[in-house]
Protein backbone atom coordinates (compact mmCIF):
# COMPACT_ATOMS: atom_id res chain seq x y z
CA UNK A 1 0.00 0.00 0.00
CA UNK A 2 1.02 3.68 -1.14
CA UNK A 3 0.83 6.78 1.38
CA UNK A 4 2.03 9.95 2.25
CA UNK A 5 3.66 9.27 5.77
CA UNK A 6 4.30 6.50 8.05
CA UNK A 7 5.13 6.76 11.69
CA UNK A 8 6.88 2.83 12.87
CA UNK A 9 8.39 1.87 15.72
CA UNK A 10 5.98 3.71 18.24
CA UNK A 11 3.16 2.53 20.73
CA UNK A 12 0.20 3.09 20.24
CA UNK A 13 -3.00 4.00 22.55
CA UNK A 14 -5.73 4.00 19.87
CA UNK A 15 -8.54 5.26 22.39
CA UNK A 16 -10.49 2.33 20.94
CA UNK A 17 -11.81 -0.91 22.09
CA UNK A 18 -13.11 -1.07 25.87
CA UNK A 19 -9.59 0.81 27.51
CA UNK A 20 -7.38 2.51 25.57
CA UNK A 21 -6.55 0.39 22.90
CA UNK A 22 -2.76 -0.34 23.42
CA UNK A 23 -0.02 -1.75 21.02
CA UNK A 24 2.69 -2.07 21.00
CA UNK A 25 5.66 -1.80 18.13
CA UNK A 26 2.61 -0.11 16.12
CA UNK A 27 2.57 1.70 13.07
CA UNK A 28 0.26 4.36 11.37
CA UNK A 29 -0.04 5.85 7.91
CA UNK A 30 -1.91 8.45 6.53
CA UNK A 31 -2.89 9.65 3.12
CA UNK A 32 -4.02 13.07 2.35
CA UNK A 33 -3.98 14.28 6.03
CA UNK A 34 -6.46 10.78 6.89
CA UNK A 35 -5.36 7.21 8.67
CA UNK A 36 -4.97 4.90 6.08
CA UNK A 37 -3.65 2.19 8.20
CA UNK A 38 -3.32 2.09 11.96
CA UNK A 39 -1.86 -1.11 14.17
CA UNK A 40 1.07 -3.86 14.59
CA UNK A 41 3.59 -3.64 12.76
CA UNK A 42 3.79 -7.12 12.85
CA UNK A 43 -0.31 -7.32 11.15
CA UNK A 44 0.47 -4.47 8.64
CA UNK A 45 0.79 -4.91 4.72
CA UNK A 46 3.81 -3.80 2.93
CA UNK A 47 3.65 0.10 2.72
CA UNK A 48 5.16 2.14 0.47
CA UNK A 49 5.78 5.50 1.86
CA UNK A 50 7.13 8.92 0.72
CA UNK A 51 8.07 9.88 4.13
CA UNK A 52 8.50 7.64 7.53
CA UNK A 53 9.15 8.65 10.57
CA UNK A 54 10.98 6.47 13.14
CA UNK A 55 9.32 7.22 16.55
CA UNK A 56 11.99 5.17 18.42
CA UNK A 57 9.43 3.66 21.15
CA UNK A 58 8.07 6.91 22.01
CA UNK A 59 4.26 6.37 22.38
CA UNK A 60 1.09 7.94 19.98
CA UNK A 61 -2.10 8.82 20.93
CA UNK A 62 -4.87 10.84 19.50
CA UNK A 63 -3.98 14.75 19.08
CA UNK A 64 -5.28 16.06 22.01
CA UNK A 65 -8.93 17.25 22.59
CA UNK A 66 -10.03 20.65 24.81
CA UNK A 67 -13.80 20.31 24.65
CA UNK A 68 -14.82 23.58 26.30
CA UNK A 69 -12.94 26.71 26.64
CA UNK A 70 -13.69 30.07 26.90
CA UNK A 71 -10.47 31.25 25.15
CA UNK A 72 -11.30 33.98 23.69
CA UNK A 73 -12.29 37.22 26.06
CA UNK A 74 -10.67 40.59 26.58
CA UNK A 75 -8.64 41.32 29.54
CA UNK A 76 -8.34 39.45 32.72
CA UNK A 77 -9.23 39.19 36.65
CA UNK A 78 -6.35 39.20 38.37
CA UNK A 79 -7.64 41.73 40.01
CA UNK A 80 -10.49 40.23 41.16
CA UNK A 81 -8.06 36.69 42.30
CA UNK A 82 -6.15 39.72 44.57
CA UNK A 83 -9.87 40.28 45.95
CA UNK A 84 -10.88 36.60 46.65
CA UNK A 85 -7.41 36.15 48.10
CA UNK A 86 -8.45 38.94 50.39
CA UNK A 87 -11.65 37.23 51.84
CA UNK A 88 -14.11 38.28 49.00
CA UNK A 89 -16.41 35.77 47.24
CA UNK A 90 -16.92 34.80 43.91
CA UNK A 91 -21.11 36.28 44.38
CA UNK A 92 -19.72 39.32 46.65
CA UNK A 93 -17.35 40.66 43.03
CA UNK A 94 -20.20 39.64 40.43
CA UNK A 95 -22.73 41.60 42.73
CA UNK A 96 -20.17 44.97 42.62
CA UNK A 97 -20.47 44.56 39.28
CA UNK A 98 -17.21 42.70 38.74
CA UNK A 99 -17.01 39.03 37.52
CA UNK A 100 -18.35 37.89 34.08
CA UNK A 101 -19.59 41.70 33.48
CA UNK A 102 -16.62 43.04 33.82
CA UNK A 103 -15.13 40.47 31.34
CA UNK A 104 -18.15 41.35 29.02
CA UNK A 105 -17.39 45.43 29.22
CA UNK A 106 -13.27 44.05 28.40
CA UNK A 107 -14.29 42.24 25.92
CA UNK A 108 -16.82 45.06 23.88
CA UNK A 109 -13.85 47.04 24.10
CA UNK A 110 -11.79 45.02 21.94
CA UNK A 111 -11.88 44.33 18.23
CA UNK A 112 -11.81 41.08 16.69
CA UNK A 113 -8.34 41.36 16.14
CA UNK A 114 -6.95 42.40 19.62
CA UNK A 115 -9.36 39.70 20.61
CA UNK A 116 -7.84 37.24 18.71
CA UNK A 117 -3.88 38.52 19.90
CA UNK A 118 -5.06 38.12 23.34
CA UNK A 119 -6.43 34.55 22.56
CA UNK A 120 -2.98 33.07 20.43
CA UNK A 121 -1.19 33.09 23.66
CA UNK A 122 -3.24 30.85 25.18
CA UNK A 123 -3.99 28.58 21.82
CA UNK A 124 -0.53 28.04 21.46
CA UNK A 125 -0.12 27.00 24.91
CA UNK A 126 -2.61 24.61 24.90
CA UNK A 127 -1.50 23.61 21.17
CA UNK A 128 2.48 22.86 22.75
CA UNK A 129 0.71 19.98 24.59
CA UNK A 130 -0.78 18.33 21.84
CA UNK A 131 -4.31 19.86 21.58
CA UNK A 132 -5.33 19.61 17.84
CA UNK A 133 -8.81 20.60 18.43
CA UNK A 134 -10.71 22.70 20.87
CA UNK A 135 -14.15 24.23 21.67
CA UNK A 136 -14.16 28.11 21.99
CA UNK A 137 -17.29 29.55 23.61
CA UNK A 138 -19.06 33.49 22.84
CA UNK A 139 -20.56 34.03 26.23
CA UNK A 140 -18.89 37.61 27.04
CA UNK A 141 -20.59 39.88 24.24
CA UNK A 142 -24.02 39.24 24.91
CA UNK A 143 -25.36 41.26 22.09
CA UNK A 144 -25.54 39.99 18.79
CA UNK A 145 -22.65 41.76 17.45
CA UNK A 146 -20.65 41.15 20.03
CA UNK A 147 -21.34 37.50 20.38
CA UNK A 148 -20.52 37.42 16.35
CA UNK A 149 -17.38 39.14 16.79
CA UNK A 150 -16.08 36.68 19.37
CA UNK A 151 -16.96 33.97 17.20
CA UNK A 152 -15.43 35.49 14.13
CA UNK A 153 -12.37 35.80 16.47
CA UNK A 154 -12.83 32.25 17.53
CA UNK A 155 -12.85 31.11 13.92
CA UNK A 156 -9.84 33.24 13.14
CA UNK A 157 -8.04 31.08 15.28
CA UNK A 158 -8.79 28.02 13.14
CA UNK A 159 -7.34 30.01 10.19
CA UNK A 160 -4.28 31.15 12.24
CA UNK A 161 -2.76 28.20 13.43
CA UNK A 162 -2.61 24.24 12.44
CA UNK A 163 -5.66 23.52 14.84
CA UNK A 164 -9.73 22.74 14.57
CA UNK A 165 -11.57 25.09 16.28
CA UNK A 166 -15.43 24.19 17.01
CA UNK A 167 -17.72 27.37 17.99
CA UNK A 168 -19.93 27.46 20.69
CA UNK A 169 -22.77 30.43 21.09
CA UNK A 170 -23.25 31.13 25.07
CA UNK A 171 -25.42 33.89 24.66
CA UNK A 172 -27.31 32.60 27.64
CA UNK A 173 -23.91 32.81 30.21
CA UNK A 174 -25.40 36.17 31.95
CA UNK A 175 -28.20 38.66 31.28
CA UNK A 176 -26.85 41.87 28.87
CA UNK A 177 -26.20 45.27 31.37
CA UNK A 178 -28.85 46.68 29.03
CA UNK A 179 -31.62 43.57 30.33
CA UNK A 180 -30.59 43.95 33.76
CA UNK A 181 -33.67 43.00 36.38
CA UNK A 182 -35.32 41.66 32.82
CA UNK A 183 -33.82 38.31 31.94
CA UNK A 184 -36.54 36.95 29.83
CA UNK A 185 -36.21 39.61 28.03
CA UNK A 186 -32.59 38.91 27.34
CA UNK A 187 -33.12 35.22 26.43
CA UNK A 188 -35.77 36.69 24.06
CA UNK A 189 -33.29 38.47 22.04
CA UNK A 190 -30.79 35.38 22.35
CA UNK A 191 -33.76 33.05 21.04
CA UNK A 192 -35.02 35.25 18.86
CA UNK A 193 -32.57 36.92 16.91
CA UNK A 194 -28.70 35.84 18.17
CA UNK A 195 -29.24 32.03 17.64
CA UNK A 196 -31.13 32.33 14.37
CA UNK A 197 -28.82 35.19 13.09
CA UNK A 198 -25.34 33.54 13.99
CA UNK A 199 -26.39 30.52 12.74
CA UNK A 200 -27.52 31.92 9.53
CA UNK A 201 -23.86 33.49 9.49
CA UNK A 202 -22.36 29.78 10.09
CA UNK A 203 -20.28 30.67 12.49
CA UNK A 204 -22.00 28.40 15.03
CA UNK A 205 -21.27 25.06 15.81
CA UNK A 206 -23.25 24.14 19.26
CA UNK A 207 -25.19 26.10 21.50
CA UNK A 208 -24.39 26.27 25.33
CA UNK A 209 -26.64 28.30 28.06
CA UNK A 210 -25.67 28.80 31.67
CA UNK A 211 -28.50 27.08 34.25
CA UNK A 212 -27.85 28.26 37.64
CA UNK A 213 -29.25 30.71 40.23
CA UNK A 214 -26.93 33.65 39.32
CA UNK A 215 -27.26 31.98 35.48
CA UNK A 216 -30.37 31.05 34.18
CA UNK A 217 -33.41 29.14 34.66
CA UNK A 218 -34.43 26.19 33.26
CA UNK A 219 -37.29 27.35 31.72
CA UNK A 220 -35.29 30.54 30.17
CA UNK A 221 -32.70 27.76 29.31
CA UNK A 222 -35.41 25.24 27.23
CA UNK A 223 -36.31 28.52 25.77
CA UNK A 224 -32.74 28.76 24.11
CA UNK A 225 -32.47 24.76 23.67
CA UNK A 226 -36.00 25.63 21.32
CA UNK A 227 -34.31 28.07 19.14
CA UNK A 228 -31.34 26.10 18.88
CA UNK A 229 -32.91 22.93 17.76
CA UNK A 230 -34.79 25.27 15.19
CA UNK A 231 -31.70 26.47 13.93
CA UNK A 232 -30.45 22.72 13.45
CA UNK A 233 -27.87 23.11 16.17
CA UNK A 234 -26.69 20.44 19.11
CA UNK A 235 -26.89 21.87 22.43
CA UNK A 236 -24.53 21.62 25.82
CA UNK A 237 -25.06 23.57 29.12
CA UNK A 238 -23.42 24.32 32.34
CA UNK A 239 -25.14 22.33 34.77
CA UNK A 240 -25.08 21.86 38.11
CA UNK A 241 -21.83 23.39 38.91
CA UNK A 242 -22.77 25.61 42.41
CA UNK A 243 -26.57 24.25 42.70
CA UNK A 244 -28.78 21.47 41.54
CA UNK A 245 -31.41 22.80 39.30
CA UNK A 246 -31.62 19.63 37.49
CA UNK A 247 -30.40 21.57 34.12
CA UNK A 248 -28.89 17.71 32.83
CA UNK A 249 -32.11 16.01 32.52
CA UNK A 250 -33.22 19.02 30.90
CA UNK A 251 -30.18 18.75 28.55
CA UNK A 252 -30.68 15.34 28.26
CA UNK A 253 -33.85 15.94 26.77
CA UNK A 254 -32.91 17.68 24.38
CA UNK A 255 -29.73 15.11 23.36
CA UNK A 256 -27.51 17.30 24.36
CA UNK A 257 -23.90 16.33 23.72
CA UNK A 258 -22.71 17.33 27.19
CA UNK A 259 -23.81 18.61 29.93
CA UNK A 260 -20.76 20.40 31.86
CA UNK A 261 -19.60 20.86 35.29
CA UNK A 262 -22.08 19.09 37.45
CA UNK A 263 -20.41 18.85 40.56
CA UNK A 264 -24.69 19.23 42.04
CA UNK A 265 -25.65 16.31 39.79
CA UNK A 266 -27.99 13.79 41.21
CA UNK A 267 -29.17 10.21 40.19
CA UNK A 268 -32.16 11.38 38.03
CA UNK A 269 -29.80 13.26 36.24
CA UNK A 270 -26.99 11.09 35.73
CA UNK A 271 -29.73 8.30 34.20
CA UNK A 272 -31.72 10.71 31.68
CA UNK A 273 -28.16 11.81 30.31
CA UNK A 274 -27.21 7.54 29.88
CA UNK A 275 -29.89 7.30 28.67
CA UNK A 276 -29.63 9.78 25.80
CA UNK A 277 -25.87 9.56 25.18
CA UNK A 278 -24.89 13.19 26.78
CA UNK A 279 -21.18 13.34 27.58
CA UNK A 280 -20.50 14.43 31.04
CA UNK A 281 -17.78 16.90 30.28
CA UNK A 282 -15.56 17.49 34.29
CA UNK A 283 -13.95 20.75 34.53
CA UNK A 284 -11.21 20.28 37.53
CA UNK A 285 -9.80 23.63 36.87
CA UNK A 286 -13.15 25.74 37.52
CA UNK A 287 -13.07 23.23 40.84
CA UNK A 288 -10.11 24.20 42.12
CA UNK A 289 -10.15 27.76 41.30
CA UNK A 290 -13.45 28.62 43.23
CA UNK A 291 -11.80 25.98 46.02
CA UNK A 292 -15.02 24.08 45.76
CA UNK A 293 -15.84 21.41 47.70
CA UNK A 294 -18.78 19.47 46.70
CA UNK A 295 -17.36 16.43 43.96
CA UNK A 296 -19.02 15.57 40.85
CA UNK A 297 -21.06 12.07 41.27
CA UNK A 298 -18.33 10.50 39.47
CA UNK A 299 -18.44 6.85 40.68
CA UNK A 300 -22.13 6.71 40.20
CA UNK A 301 -21.23 8.61 36.53
CA UNK A 302 -18.53 5.27 35.82
CA UNK A 303 -21.69 3.06 36.99
CA UNK A 304 -24.14 3.98 35.13
CA UNK A 305 -21.48 4.07 31.83
CA UNK A 306 -21.43 7.56 30.96
CA UNK A 307 -18.56 8.66 29.12
CA UNK A 308 -16.38 11.59 31.24
CA UNK A 309 -14.28 13.89 29.22
CA UNK A 310 -12.37 16.74 30.53
CA UNK A 311 -11.56 19.91 29.76
CA UNK A 312 -9.72 23.06 30.96
CA UNK A 313 -12.52 25.30 31.20
CA UNK A 314 -10.50 28.28 30.14
CA UNK A 315 -11.97 31.40 31.64
CA UNK A 316 -10.85 34.33 32.90
CA UNK A 317 -12.98 34.20 36.16
CA UNK A 318 -12.98 30.55 37.67
CA UNK A 319 -10.27 28.89 35.41
CA UNK A 320 -7.60 30.91 34.18
CA UNK A 321 -6.27 27.50 33.02
CA UNK A 322 -4.32 26.67 29.70
CA UNK A 323 -3.07 23.09 30.34
CA UNK A 324 -4.72 20.38 29.09
CA UNK A 325 -1.89 17.63 31.14
CA UNK A 326 -2.23 19.38 34.40
CA UNK A 327 -6.16 19.00 33.50
CA UNK A 328 -5.28 15.80 33.61
CA UNK A 329 -3.40 15.24 36.83
CA UNK A 330 -6.39 17.01 38.95
CA UNK A 331 -9.37 15.25 37.11
CA UNK A 332 -7.02 12.17 38.50
CA UNK A 333 -5.89 14.04 41.87
CA UNK A 334 -9.23 16.01 42.78
CA UNK A 335 -11.70 13.87 41.06
CA UNK A 336 -9.99 10.39 41.20
CA UNK A 337 -10.12 9.41 37.74
CA UNK A 338 -8.33 6.46 36.52
CA UNK A 339 -5.25 6.91 34.20
CA UNK A 340 -6.95 5.45 31.37
CA UNK A 341 -10.14 7.67 32.08
CA UNK A 342 -8.40 10.85 31.94
CA UNK A 343 -6.65 9.81 28.52
CA UNK A 344 -9.97 9.22 26.76
CA UNK A 345 -11.65 12.07 28.61
CA UNK A 346 -9.13 14.37 26.29
CA UNK A 347 -9.53 12.11 23.35
CA UNK A 348 -12.58 9.76 22.35
CA UNK A 349 -15.20 11.08 25.25
CA UNK A 350 -13.94 14.95 24.26
CA UNK A 351 -14.36 14.37 20.63
CA UNK A 352 -17.90 13.05 21.44
CA UNK A 353 -18.82 16.31 23.29
CA UNK A 354 -17.92 17.99 20.39
CA UNK A 355 -20.07 16.06 18.04
CA UNK A 356 -16.94 14.86 16.34
CA UNK A 357 -16.51 11.57 17.07
CA UNK A 358 -16.49 10.89 13.36
CA UNK A 359 -13.37 12.91 12.65
CA UNK A 360 -10.74 13.00 15.74
CA UNK A 361 -10.09 11.21 19.27
CA UNK A 362 -8.94 7.82 18.31
CA UNK A 363 -6.95 6.05 16.27
CA UNK A 364 -8.82 4.87 13.34
CA UNK A 365 -8.75 4.42 9.78
CA UNK A 366 -10.81 7.17 7.85
CA UNK A 367 -10.05 9.63 10.86
CA UNK A 368 -7.97 12.77 10.28
CA UNK A 369 -4.54 12.10 11.39
CA UNK A 370 -4.73 13.63 14.05
CA UNK A 371 -1.61 12.71 16.53
CA UNK A 372 0.35 13.62 19.72
CA UNK A 373 4.18 11.79 20.18
CA UNK A 374 5.38 11.77 24.05
CA UNK A 375 8.66 11.04 25.04
CA UNK A 376 7.44 9.42 27.99
CA UNK A 377 7.95 5.65 29.16
CA UNK A 378 4.47 4.44 30.11
CA UNK A 379 1.12 6.56 29.54
CA UNK A 380 0.43 7.14 33.72
CA UNK A 381 3.32 9.80 33.11
CA UNK A 382 0.79 12.20 30.89
CA UNK A 383 -1.20 12.04 33.96
CA UNK A 384 1.34 11.91 37.09
CA UNK A 385 3.79 14.96 36.09
CA UNK A 386 3.16 18.53 36.90
CA UNK A 387 4.29 21.57 35.01
CA UNK A 388 6.50 19.31 32.70
CA UNK A 389 5.50 18.58 28.97
CA UNK A 390 6.83 15.67 27.85
CA UNK A 391 5.28 16.15 23.81
CA UNK A 392 7.58 15.94 21.27
CA UNK A 393 5.31 15.73 17.78
CA UNK A 394 2.24 17.24 16.91
CA UNK A 395 0.62 16.08 14.36
CA UNK A 396 -2.50 17.51 12.88
CA UNK A 397 -4.37 16.48 9.59
CA UNK A 398 -1.50 14.34 9.01
CA UNK A 399 1.27 17.57 8.88
N1 LIG B 1 -19.30 28.84 34.60
C1 LIG B 1 -18.04 29.17 34.84
O1 LIG B 1 -17.33 28.64 35.63
C2 LIG B 1 -17.67 30.28 33.97
N2 LIG B 1 -18.86 30.48 33.21
C3 LIG B 1 -19.77 29.64 33.62
O2 LIG B 1 -20.89 29.61 33.13
C4 LIG B 1 -17.28 31.51 34.70
C5 LIG B 1 -17.02 32.61 33.74
C6 LIG B 1 -16.45 33.84 34.39
O3 LIG B 1 -16.44 34.00 35.62
O4 LIG B 1 -15.99 34.71 33.61
FE1 LIG C 1 -17.38 27.17 31.19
Amino acid sequence: MHCDTVWTGARLLTMTGEDVGLVEDGIVAATDGRITHVGPRTEAPAIHARETVACDGRWITPGLIDCHTHLVHGGDRAHEFELRLRGASYEDIARAGGGILSTVKATRQATEAELVASALPRLEALMAEGVTTLEIKSGYGLTVEDEGRMLRAARQLGERRPVRVCTTLLGAHATAPEYAGDADGYIALVADRMIPDLAREGWVDAVDAFCEGIGFSPEQVRRVFEAATAAGLPVKLHAEQLSNLHGAELAAGFKALSADHLEYLDDAGIAAMARAGTVATLLPGAYYFVRETQLPPVEALRAAGVPMAIATDCNPGTSPLTSILLTMNMAATLFRLTVSECLLGVTRHAARALGLAHETGTLEIGKSCDLAIWDVERPAELVYRMGFNPLHTRVWRGK
